[in-house]
């Protein structure tokens, strides 16, 4: 199988994209909207001799197996093709029974699963490394001078703050300049909390407290490396709320990027990140990946609000910082390596059952 990815204004112009591409016989593996829904992405398979994408999950595969098993299988071993169709349901029992049990709703399961198939992959773990690499992206945070001003939005509560800290304390390290502007100054306590991290690395933190303030601010730090923006908690089902927050992000060259904390309902979520994704958010940074067990909320999120995986944050110390998410670690949180692997299954099978969940493969 091959898979491709395509983009497009409307569902109607991808889906005439992957009929000139990939032909009829094209199987639509995935949908969703990107940019606040200004856009769409389909991933579609095709049969072919020799496939790019399988090539990739085989690369991938071959790396995450070495991980996974502590010595590296012939290829043969591990790889398996279409035709047995045993081994495809087993490997599909496997995956949704780990998605279940991390509340993935049927939607996101089912395209996660379909990619999963059609990779020629026979260890679950692996084929859903693949799924993910193919199905989302990922673009972490970056530890170079960045020319837009980053501005970490989300809900209240959501880690903002520790990761303007976390990626401020990186900078720091990584030789850059950066400055830390706050427009959280209505809060108590909001300033000092930002200003016990800024202190400690020798930074003086801004406050902006309008967003003429702060088109002033960045405007006077232009010459900085980094700028991160910290802002307060936003209700996005509250129209005021978002308007005040796309009032700030409007004065330019500022790239919002959303925290959200890893733990939270799954749709409610992917409904969250689609809200935030119409403001121009396009990547998020995952929190409390340490405390959180159901990580169908991100899953969600990606697919939902079309945004790109960044960081993750797994702990309160702004020393250990943020790391960004690759297929692999992402992976990784649903299939624990080693022997948690074997217990975590069992654990997982007896708590979900695959018999009533059913998945449709749509022909495009
Ligand atoms: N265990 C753990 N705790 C975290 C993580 N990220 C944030 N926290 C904690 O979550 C709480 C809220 O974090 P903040 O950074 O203040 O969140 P915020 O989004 O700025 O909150 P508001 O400004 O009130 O909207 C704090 O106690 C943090 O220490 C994480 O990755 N792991
Ligand atoms: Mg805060």
């Amino acid at each position: 199988m091959r898979l491709k990815s395509f983009y497009a204004k409307t569902m109607t112009e991808a889906m005439q994209l992957v009929r000139e591409a990939l032909g009829e016989d094209a199987i639509i593996i995935a949908t969703r909207e990107e940019n606040g829904g200004k856009s769409v992405r389909v991933t579609a398979a095709i049969e072919d001799d020799m496939p790019a994408a399988t090539a990739r999950a085989r690369a991938i595969a071959f790396e995450f197996g070495q991980e996974l098993h502590g010595s590296v299988a012939d290829e043969d071993d591990w790889l398996q093709y279409d035709d047995e169709i045993d081994e495809n349901d087993s490997l599909a029992e496997t995956i949704i029974d780990v998605m279940l049990s991390h509340g993935v709703p049927e939607e996101v399961l089912d395209q996660i699963v379909n990619c999963a198939e059609v990779l020629s992959v026979d260890e679950p773990s692996i084929a859903f490394v693949g799924a993910l690499d193919s199905l989302f992206t990922y673009t972490p945070l970056p530890s170079v001078p960045y020319k837009k001003a980053l501005m970490f939005v989300g809900t209240p509560g959501a880690g903002k703050t520790l990761v303007v800290a976390k990626q401020a304390a990186r900078a720091v390290l990584d030789d850059l300049k950066v400055a830390v502007i706050t427009t959280d100054v209505v809060r108590a306590g909001a300033i000092e909390q930002l200003q016990a991290f800024t202190k400690l690395l020798n930074i003086e933190l801004k406050t902006a407290r309008t967003a003429e303030d702060l088109k002033r601010q960045i405007a006077s730090l232009r010459h900085m490396d980094q700028i991160l923006i910290d802002t307060p908690g936003i209700n996005p089902f509250a129209t005021s709320d978002m308007t005040a927050l796309a009032r700030l992000i409007a004065v330019g060259d500022i790239e919002p990027v959303l925290t959200i904390a890893a733990a939270g309902d799954a749709i409610e979520t992917g409904e969250m990140a689609r809200i935030f994704s119409a403001l121009g958010v396009k990547r998020m940074v995952a929190t409390r990946l340490d405390i959180a067990r159901r990580l169908g909320g991100l899953l969600c999120a990606a697919q939902q609000g079309g945004l790109s995986f960044a960081d993750y944050s797994a702990t309160t110390s702004v020393a250990d910082g943020l790391e960004p998410l690759s297929p692999r670690k992402l992976a990784s949180f649903f299939f624990p390596s080693g022997s948690d692997q074997k217990s975590a299954r069992s654990e997982q099978s007896s708590q979900t059952s695959t018999s009533s969940h059913s998945r449709h493969k749509t022909t495009g």
